[in-house]
């Protein structure tokens, strides 16, 4: 049975195996917590993010899927970029948020980590509502955990009160 829990703080810091990035398609960097993720972990992060653009992800990461990389100078061994769905371009099937979670567990179970630090995917640039993102990455991860013991520990790190309680209380439902 894994643990799975919600803290306030910086994804940066994590000390896990794995962090997952809100990144987007091209994954080359972006703000919010991409940014912080590429200025904490150093050109390196970078590197091999163009380096899967001119190998296995020559068209770049769709939406709902999920890639590993190294993760430079961070605490964490991988990186886990997904790339959650944008509101702000019509994308709000509550699917393909699941299957970005979803996507990042398998991937994380793929390189063998067993701590899994996510921050609110989707929640901030593009556009979706915390509760509803707490709700679906809450049970997405639930229903994967349940029948996969790969991940022994799942951390959602988010930045701020609202978020917080938002997963919060999708924990306690
Ligand atoms: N630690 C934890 N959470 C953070 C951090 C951090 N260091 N920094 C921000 N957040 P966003 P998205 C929170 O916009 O909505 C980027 O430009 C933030 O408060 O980072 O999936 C990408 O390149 C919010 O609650 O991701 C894409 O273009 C949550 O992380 C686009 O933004 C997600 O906000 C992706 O948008």
């Amino acid at each position: 049975m894994a643990t799975i829990e919600a803290v306030d703080g910086d994804l940066t810091t994590q000390q896990v195996d794995a962090i997952v990035n809100a990144a987007n398609s091209t994954l080359l960097g972006g703000g919010g917590v991409d940014g912080a993720i590429h200025q904490a972990a150093g050109p390196r992060l970078l590197e091999e993010c163009r380096r899967l653009r001119k190998t296995t992800h020559r068209d770049g990461l769709d939406v709902g899927d999920a890639v590993a990389t190294g993760a430079g100078d961070l605490p964490a061994r991988w990186v886990i970029h997904t790339v959650g769905p944008n509101r702000h371009r019509g994308q709000t099937d509550p699917e393909l948020l699941a299957s970005a979670f979803r996507r990042s567990l398998e991937v994380a179970a793929e390189v063998g980590a067993r701590s899994v630090a996510f921050p609110a995917v989707s929640a901030g640039a593009y556009g979706w509502d915390a509760d509803e993102v707490a709700r679906i990455a809450v049970e997405t991860v639930r229903d994967w955990t349940a029948t996969h013991d790969e991940v022994e520990l799942v951390r959602f790190v988010l930045f701020g009160e609202r978020t917080l309680t938002a997963f919060e209380r999708a924990l306690s439902a």
